[in-house]
């Protein structure tokens, strides 16, 4: 496990990208969540999605320009919608305006700049038709009654869903090579109240595990898969959002923080919470001060491209880092 994890301790810093559908509402990654939308009210973000200005060989130089070392890619998040060619979907980028695999130019773009490439897959679909709807699935959202939840899960099957699953992470660690690290997200601990979130029965996550490292024998896996006590099951934890200060105490795990530049982590235009480029810095430091590793998350907008406060920022950790260089 060392060997195959020495890269990415001696990498410390990433770039992770959240881009789907939620880019055009421009309003967060949960907004069909959050607003409780129906596939049918959803659907105009799929039939708009147009990402005309998508250059992802400018993405990667950024990134290696502030230092990252390597990069993950929502492949698919929550609302199920795939950037790359799925065989068993037709909810994918080859059959919007996009016409294309939108993964593969990605993982074509970083390798080609020398990062390290990974792929983050959303163990929750908010579109799948067996996809059995828990607590905070869109459509519960309004009425978590068990009888509305009976009503809602009519005829979905779960072991359907998990084949799917197998499927499409098959055809990702089939399809484009070496990949580096697998970001699978996310569980609840397993509980019997299944109208509650889920946990690693419903992922079939143990059996997931031993897919997922006979494909690709180097690559590191996230811990979301709610496998805490299986060996191997998990290769870093992934401490969500947390203040600088409270980064001490993960010294001695092996740990990676994910961060945003704002609040969300699909693209929000309207948000104010951008953190001050001096905060992003002191993450950073602070993260590899206490012995991890950051994730510093964009979210490209419905276009393709990223904002002007994200390129602000990372020309800025650029400079300091083109400053500080003593390597
Ligand atoms: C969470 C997700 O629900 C967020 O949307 C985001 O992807 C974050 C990294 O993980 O669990």
């Amino acid at each position: 496990k060392q060997q195959r994890m020495a890269w990415w301790t001696q990498g410390r810093f990433g770039m992770f990208i959240h881009w789907g559908l939620y880019s055009g509402a421009a309003r967060h990654e949960w907004v069909k969540h959050n607003e409780a939308m129906s596939n049918e009210q959803y659907q105009k973000y799929f039939d708009q999605f147009n990402p005309d200005l998508f250059d992802p060989t400018k993405w990667a130089k950024e990134a290696k320009a502030a230092g990252m070392k390597y990069a993950v890619l929502t492949t698919k998040h929550h609302e199920g919608f795939c950037l790359f060619d799925s065989k068993y979907t037709d909810y994918k980028a080859t059959n919007t305006q996009a016409k294309r695999d939108l993964v593969k130019e990605y993982v074509d773009a970083f390798r080609a700049q020398g990062l390290k490439v990974g792929f983050y897959y959303s163990l929750l679909d908010w579109h799948h038709p067996d996809y059995v709807m828990d607590d905070i699935h869109p459509l519960m959202q309004k009425d978590k009654s068990k009888e509305h939840y009976a009503a809602l899960n009519k005829g979905r099957d779960m072991a359907k869903y998990r084949q799917y699953m197998r499927n499409q992470i098959t055809e990702l660690l089939t399809k484009y090579g070496k990949i580096d690290i697998l970001w699978l997200d996310f569980s609840f601990p397993n509980n019997k109240d299944k109208t509650r979130g889920k946990g690693h029965d419903d992922w079939g996550s143990v059996e997931l595990v031993k897919m997922i490292r006979k494909l690709q024998p180097g690559i590191i896996i996230d811990n979301r898969l709610n496998l805490e006590e299986y060996k191997d099951g998990a290769d870093f934890e992934t401490p969500e959002q947390v203040k600088p200060k409270e980064l001490e105490k993960y010294r001695g795990h092996t740990w990676e923080t994910c961060q945003t530049f704002s609040g969300s982590w699909g693209y929000y235009r309207d948000e104010n919470t951008w953190k001050t480029h001096r905060q992003l810095l002191d993450l950073l430091i602070t993260s590899v001060a206490n012995g991890g590793n950051l994730i510093l998350n964009v979210g490209p907008t419905a276009r393709g491209e990223f904002d002007y406060r994200a390129n602000n920022a990372l020309d800025t950790m650029a400079y300091w880092m083109h400053a500080n260089n003593t390597a």
